[in-house]
């Protein structure tokens, strides 16, 4: 079948207000990046015109700033599902302008499919690749790819030469699960397992027609690593080996799951650089910067992820050494690389960054002070509950030592007490495997609090009511409230709270 070969104007035209919308990607990997822009010109024009205009999108995670930046400054999104990083997108968020719905990753599409949101309408795929009958060969993400191509009723394929054609297709495994009662186990034994397609095979007849583009990704690099981070970085590494030692780790050590951000980035570049640290595996969600280098140092054997949310130099470096890099890679759909059966399967040592824990190891990665939305819970959960052992890193302070990482409680809970084993600041390392809560207190306040809060910490435990789990609970979040009202954590008085 020829397909229709369209401007991104007119595909865009294809998107009606009230519309659901699915794009490819995960992060600004893969994501779609012509035709959003259009779609938020329209919507310009209609509210210029006195229209309503607004759809809601569904993605893998993140995408880049001509997706949710372009739509948002458009006021064209209605509702957006799930994980994003915009800086608009959150100022939006964070003024009630558009519904968030921040869900585990891997549940995204299989939500879809199972009809939570309503018709799905059209489907945004960049791809590096299509055939006449229907096989789209997509690029640096997987994301709910997959399942937003069956289930829309058009598809707009983004054709990006940026991607280099068919010479730098094979890294994609695409494999969608039967859903309940007939699903069967995912069958990944190892992270290195294929076990779909090369390709997403759509019927042809429900692609409206193909934009041509070339458009670097937009992916965003990191800071680089600094003493702080650095000795995160090294207290993961530590702490890895001493369970090495201690033959909770096997000495063959198991596959690694790193979230997003400065922080992770750091950690990774720490662990490769430690020479006691065996070569490893990834099994994640985000491979950054940092594992591209060392897979080409052969520290990293293998990396099994969703996406390649590395700088657009990066990934035309890992296109350049093609031959290199096409069997030590993978990339799959959110829903494989999340899975929860196939993390606890293969032993997943997780590690996310956390905005703040708290003294029993409640961890808060997505809302300042409670309230304000940072990026969402993105793949943390589906790996943190799962994980073989699951550790949250963080700076013990921000804000210049104004706002501590360690509280009494979190102002909001995205991984609990139950599921979260290690935390480590560059303070040091609380594991709290196997302790009670006055246990996981002390481990937290001695060996992960700055010392500037380590006292506040422990007269909050002085003044509050004892139980399994001691609060005073008009002064839980006194710390916030200091913060909120005197611009610093360390201004608290619990004597106010008595
Ligand atoms: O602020 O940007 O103004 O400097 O938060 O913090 O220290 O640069 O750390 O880039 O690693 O981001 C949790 C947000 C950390 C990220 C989070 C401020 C701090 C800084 C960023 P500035 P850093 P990172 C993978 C799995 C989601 C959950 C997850 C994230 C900014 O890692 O989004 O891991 N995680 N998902 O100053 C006020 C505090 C603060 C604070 C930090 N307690 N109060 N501000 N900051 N702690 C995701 C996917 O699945 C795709």
């Amino acid at each position: 079948m020829a397909f229709n070969i369209i401007s991104a104007a007119e595909a865009a035209t294809y998107i009606k207000h009230g519309y659901n919308v699915g794009l490819s990607g995960f992060t600004p990997a893969g994501s779609p990046k012509a035709v959003t822009p259009e779609i938020a010109k329209i919507a310009e024009a209609e509210h210029a015109a006195g229209r309503p205009f607004q759809i809601g999108i569904f993605t893998g995670a993140s995408t880049g700033d001509s997706a949710d930046g372009a739509l948002i400054r458009a006021k064209a999104l209605r509702y957006r599902a799930p994980y994003t990083t915009n800086a608009d997108f959150r100022k939006a968020v964070n003024n009630g302008e558009v519904a968030y719905n921040d869900i585990h990753l891997s549940q995204m599409a299989q939500e879809l499919r199972y009809g939570y949101y309503g018709k799905l309408n059209v489907a945004i795929i960049e791809a590096c690749h299509v055939t006449p009958d229907g096989k789209i060969y997509l690029t640096a993400g997987g994301g709910i790819t997959p399942t937003i191509a069956r289930l829309a009723d058009h598809i707009i394929i983004e054709l990006n030469a940026a991607h280099r054609g068919t010479d730098c297709i094979g890294l994609h495994d695409i494999y969608e699960p039967i859903d309940p009662p007939y699903r069967r186990e995912i069958p990944v034994y190892h992270p290195s397992d294929r076990i779909g397609l090369p390709y997403l095979q759509v019927d042809p007849k429900k692609i409206v027609g193909i934009v041509e583009v070339n458009i670097p990704d937009e992916a965003r690099g990191f800071t680089a690593p600094d003493p702080v981070t650095d000795k995160i970085g090294q207290n993961v590494a530590e702490f890895l080996l001493s369970d090495m030692k201690r033959g909770i780790i096997p000495p063959t050590f198991l596959p690694l799951q790193s979230g997003v951000g400065n922080i992770a980035n750091a950690v990774l570049g720490a662990l490769g650089s430690n020479p006691d640290v065996p070569d490893f595996e990834m099994y994640t969600e985000v491979l950054q910067e940092a594992v591209v280098d060392l897979i080409r140092a052969g520290r990293v054997k293998f990396g099994s992820t969703c996406s390649l949310s590395v700088t657009n130099e990066c990934l035309q470096g890992i296109y350049d050494d093609f031959d290199f890099f096409k069997n030590k890679l993978i990339i799959r759909p959110s829903e494989i690389s999340n899975h929860p059966a196939v993390v606890r399967r293969l032993g997943i040592i997780s590690m996310n960054t956390a905005i703040e824990a708290d003294i029993y190891g409640n961890v808060n990665s997505t809302h300042i002070a409670g309230t304000k939305m940072m990026n969402g819970v993105g793949g943390s959960g589906d790996f943190t509950r799962n994980a073989f052992i699951s550790i949250f890193s963080c700076p013990s302070v921000a804000k210049e030592g104004k706002i501590s990482a360690i509280v009494p409680m979190v102002s909001h809970h995205d991984q609990t007490e139950h599921d979260v084993n290690i935390l480590i600041t560059e303070q040091g390392i609380a594991d709290l495997r196997g302790k009670s809560p006055a246990e996981r207190a002390k481990e937290i306040i001695e060996n992960c609090a700055h010392p500037d809060y380590r006292e506040l910490l422990w007269d909050y435990l002085k003044i509050a009511s004892k139980g399994h789990t001691s609060h005073r609970i008009n002064a839980a979040l006194a710390m916030h409230d200091a913060l909120l009202k005197k611009g610093d954590m360390r201004l608290v008085n619990w004597n106010d709270y008595l």
